[in-house]
């Protein structure tokens, strides 16, 4: 199949849904070779499915946990067995975990906000940059937030470890100028996926308020940003890009104008 990422091979760690899967689908559906990562393997292995039927040249799933060191060695073996190098890595895998203030937060909440969203994509982004090397304009996507830009009452950890996903992009694009690899964050505000699911730890009531009355981005709107990023000519690099709903134009400042348009998606994704 051809399409603008026709012979690209395309790295996602959580894809098994909300914006990793969508991400997944949308570059498949470009003609790339896609090679997931997530914790749950058969929810992965539906979102390979949904990439081969949406024109993938190959699609297959790996267990990775970003916060294991020998996980993600062990995913990269296996990335490197069957794909000749990777051009496109996208480091969606992430999450909030919790809304107490800083006073009561839990060790465990902070302990897997730094793993996931931090240790996990830099771990992920240093196996996978030798895959990277002599691979024709290369880029590396990591997925922000825009509590990286603004920080909010709850969510200091989480503003916190957003905030590191910046500036590590900032100094992996100094790192790897030389070589030419690009590399860019994305910044998504609300965005309708098992987030907030994951935040409030199933509470569907609470979840559900964050969305409520207002007009969420989709995963899809983020994926089809990223693919955008991803296709840029090989002189651009996208450096930052923030994305949020019309709803939502701070943060804290949200216009909630009615009744839930959506139900919170049990089959999205935490970021
Ligand atoms: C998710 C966006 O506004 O819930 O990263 O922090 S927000």
């Amino acid at each position: 199949m051809s399409g603008r990422l026709s012979g690209r091979w395309v790295v996602i760690t959580g894809a098994s849904s909300g914006i990793g899967a969508a991400t997944a689908v949308r570059m498949a559906r470009e003609g790339a070779s896609v090679l997931l990562g997530a914790r749950r393997v058969e929810r992965l292995e539906h979102v390979a499915s949904r990439c081969r039927e949406a024109g993938a040249s190959l699609a297959e799933g790996h267990y990775l946990d970003v916060a294991n060191v020998s996980s993600v060695r062990a995913f990269f073996d296996w990335v490197r067995a069957v794909a000749p190098g990777v051009d496109v890595l996208v480091n969606n895998a992430g999450g909030a975990h919790g809304l107490d203030p800083l006073a009561t937060a839990k060790d465990e909440d902070w302990e897997a906000m730094v793993q996931s969203n931090l240790l996990g994509l830099a771990r992920v982004t240093r196996a996978c940059l030798p895959l990277m090397s002599g691979r024709s304009a290369p880029i590396v996507i990591n997925v922000g937030s825009v509590a990286g830009h603004t920080a909010y009452e709850g969510a200091a950890m989480y503003c916190a470890v957003k905030a590191g996903v910046e500036m590590i992009t900032r100094a992996l694009r100094l790192e790897l100028v030389e070589q030419g690899v690009r590399v860019g964050c994305i910044a998504p505000g609300i965005t309708e996926t098992e987030f907030a699911m994951v935040r409030f730890k199933g509470d569907v009531a609470r979840a559900r308020k964050v969305y409520e009355g207002m007009r969420p981005l989709q995963a899809e709107d983020v994926a089809e940003a990223i693919v955008w990023m991803a296709t840029r000519p090989p002189h651009v690099c996208v450096d930052e890009m923030i994305l949020k709903s019309t709803d939502q134009a701070e943060v804290y400042r949200v216009v909630r104008r009615g009744p839930p348009s959506t139900p919170v998606n049990p089959g999205g994704t935490a970021r």
